[in-house]
């Protein structure tokens, strides 16, 4: 490679331009990514020496930056169309006879259908200015900043026509789908459905920075308008715009019979299971532009092409068992033990089955005969039973009760499909759970990232966050990557660690729905960890922002054993429990009441937050440690215990006169 320094920085443009069209448009790359990377960080370096020099079409570009407020339209002057579908041979042959007719001796070519999503790509002098979606095919969005993230866009093309438009789809290779899922997993957001969804999630991002890490594709397929250029033919056009930069769509051959193009499109059908991406058919296209001008369009469609839907590929398998499998976030998903088939390229012996109410929807029992689909979706499923031949010997799955991982609960909340693994040492959760556990907004013990977790984990120093607080510095310099100093400076964030407040603690436990803003509310409601321990689940409710759900999710954290030697634990190592950081000052501070009865104005949950925002707290019963009960209407028995216990007892009126509201 040139020596960078000498470059001016056109040159280092027009090379990194070079090498990056080899590595995303040709996949041949011709240099490391480690030498790739040097010539970038010296763009990068040149042009924030002086930023007059950055350009519209200069690679440093493509990271994304611009947050839109929404998107602007875009008028196509070529208006998009769509494509009439076949289904089958006689359909093709039937399209076919239709075009002989109209002109002389067509030919053909077979191309991949891309499942994602068409866009539009315009060059004016050659720079990449506009890109939008398909949208009705007349009026789309302006995409243009999400899809200058696209590694295989070129910015500019090889040559400096006045103007060209290409169509093309956008689509999200199952490698960038596979991981963005496992992201969308690790921060407990809801996955995507198949990599199209994904792949339009992501081109309709205002924020182009989201867009930019997806790792996005395109294939471009078609010519929509130029000017200085002419062609005969598609395939030609194709080959040019190859050469112009682009990721064109493969085209093996042109046809001269419409039975060789379908043979092609059925051949395509039979091994789409080795691409990298999904397709949904082929497009059988007339390869002469001349005749395509000739056949023209009806109002929807061009009478040049159809797409041929492949059918989705089933089969038959046998289910020979159900396994329950616990993710990360410790949802139990049950998968499918198949006897192996072959399916659309692949030998599929798993199947997802989603969820419980999925196996009870579609009457799914161990030892049945189903059929097994791998459709436009990269992962296999059970479509349904063949229920004829059911011989009595098949056994109902039951969702497991306790987690097959570590034995803990497992509960399903309401309004979720979802089953869930409770327990805090969940081997299968622990990980993530310790990662959580040394967050900023947590209990921010720096040094402590997911290597070296994992690291702890693996040499078996720490099975749960409360262990965290017996490591020595001696266990942690034998480590890989752990120097003294760097075992030393770990040592002391853990140590600093027990100093948190109880809201950063809160947070830390990982109690499901309990955020950091919960977190605040609850420490500064209770005051302390063992308040919030004692308290019910209504009490709980009353805290803003706290609502049935978040309550619910703690009282069940703090009722599992394994939960609670945790707190013993880290109450062993000396962690504060308290909320320092509560609201004095307000005339209720430090005293503890508790409502019941039918108040004469405020309604429970009003009378507990007045409480709570002038420094008192709120429980649910009465002891020695109440300061005061606050009575009305058809007071209880806690009326009685308070009367028993010699426990003040007050009006609503002299409440509000406390707080000062009222004369
Ligand atoms: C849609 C698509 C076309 C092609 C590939 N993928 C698509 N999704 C192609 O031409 N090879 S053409 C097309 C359309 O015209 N609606």
């Amino acid at each position: 490679m040139n020596d960078i320094e000498k470059l001016d920085i056109n040159e280092l443009r027009e090379l990194i331009n070079y090498h990056s069209r080899k590595y995303y448009t040709e996949d041949d790359p011709e240099i490391s990514d480690f030498e790739y990377d040097a010539l970038m960080r010296r763009l990068k370096a040149l042009e924030a020496a002086d930023p007059s020099l950055v350009t519209p079409d200069s690679p440093t570009q493509r990271v994304g930056g611009a947050v839109l407020e929404g998107f602007e339209s875009v008028t196509h002057e070529t208006p998009m169309q769509s494509l009439n579908d076949i289904f089958s041979r006689d359909e093709a042959i039937e399209f076919g006879r239709k075009t002989a007719e109209a002109v002389e001796r067509p030919e053909y070519v077979t191309e991949l259908k891309i499942d994602g999503l068409s866009v539009s790509l315009e060059y004016r002098d050659g720079v990449f200015f506009r890109g939008s979606t398909r949208g009705d095919g007349f009026v789309g969005e302006d995409v243009t900043e999400n899809l200058k993230t696209i590694r295989s866009i070129p910015l500019r093309l090889s040559e400096s026509l006045p103007y060209l438009e290409v169509r093309g789809e956008v689509f999200m290779p199952h490698k960038s789908f596979l991981r963005l899922n496992e992201i969308q997993e690790e921060r407990e957001q809801r996955p995507f459905k198949n990599p199209r969804n994904a792949a339009a999630g992501s081109l309709r991002q205002l924020d182009s920075r989201i867009a930019a890490e997806r790792g996005l594709d395109i294939f471009v397929f078609n010519v929509q308008r130029v000017e200085g250029r002419a062609f005969a033919t598609h395939s030609e056009s194709i080959a040019y715009l190859a050469e112009l930069g682009f990721k064109t769509i493969p085209i093996k051959k042109v046809f001269t019979t419409i039975e060789d193009a379908f043979a092609e499109a059925e051949r395509i059908g039979e091994s789409r299971g080795g691409l990298d991406f999904d397709i949904d058919g082929a497009v059988i296209k007339v390869n002469s532009l001349a005749q395509r001008e000739a056949l023209g369009s009806t109002a929807k469609c061009p009478r040049w092409a159809v797409a041929y839907k492949f059918p989705a590929e089933r089969k038959r398998s046998k289910l020979l068992d159900i396994t329950v499998q616990v993710g990360r976030t410790g949802v139990l998903t049950p998968n499918a033990v198949l006897e192996p088939v072959r399916l659309a390229g692949t030998t599929v012996s798993r199947a997802t089955l989603h969820n419980e109410d999925y196996i009870r929807e579609k009457d799914i029992k161990i030892g049945d005969t189903v059929l097994v689909q791998k459709a436009g979706d990269i992962i296999p499923e059970v479509v349904e039973v063949v229920k004829e031949l059911r011989t009595g010997a098949e056994r109902e799955f039951v969702m497991p009760r306790r987690c097959p991982v570590c034995g803990a609960e497992t509960v399903r909340e309401e309004g979720e499909a979802a089953v869930r693994c409770t327990g805090g040492e969940c081997p299968a959760q622990l990980a993530r759970n310790i990662i959580h556990y040394t967050g900023r907004d947590a209990m921010d013990i720096e040094g402590l990232g997911p290597a070296a977790v994992g690291r702890l984990l693996d040499e078996g120093l720490i099975s749960s966050v409360a262990d965290l607080y017996s490591l020595k510095a001696e266990n942690l310099e034998g480590l890989e990557k752990m120097g003294k100093k760097s075992a030393a400076n770990l040592i002391a964030a853990i140590e600093k660690s027990k100093e948190k407040d109880l809201a950063n603690l809160l947070f830390a436990l990982g109690i499901r729905h309990v955020g950091s803003r919960a977190g605040q509310r609850l420490a500064q409601r209770f005051g302390s960890l063992d308040a919030l321990m004692a308290a019910s689940v209504e009490e709980i409710a009353l805290v803003q922002d706290v609502g049935e759900i978040t309550a619910e999710s703690i009282v069940r954290f703090f009722a599992q054993e394994q939960n609670r030697d945790i707190v013993d634990k880290l109450r062993a190592a000396g962690v504060n429990f308290l909320c320092r950081e509560r609201k004095g000052g307000g005339p209720l501070d430090g005293l503890t009441f508790v409502l019941t009865g039918t108040l004469p104005s405020l309604r429970r949950a009003e009378a507990a937050k007045l409480i709570e925002d002038n420094g008192g707290t709120v429980a649910s019963s009465v002891s020695k440690k109440t300061s005061c009960v606050v009575a009305g209407d058809e007071a209880g028995s806690k009326l009685d215990k308070a009367l028993a216990l010699g426990v003040e007892v007050i009006d609503e009126a002299e409440l509000l006169r406390r707080i000062g509201e009222r004369e």
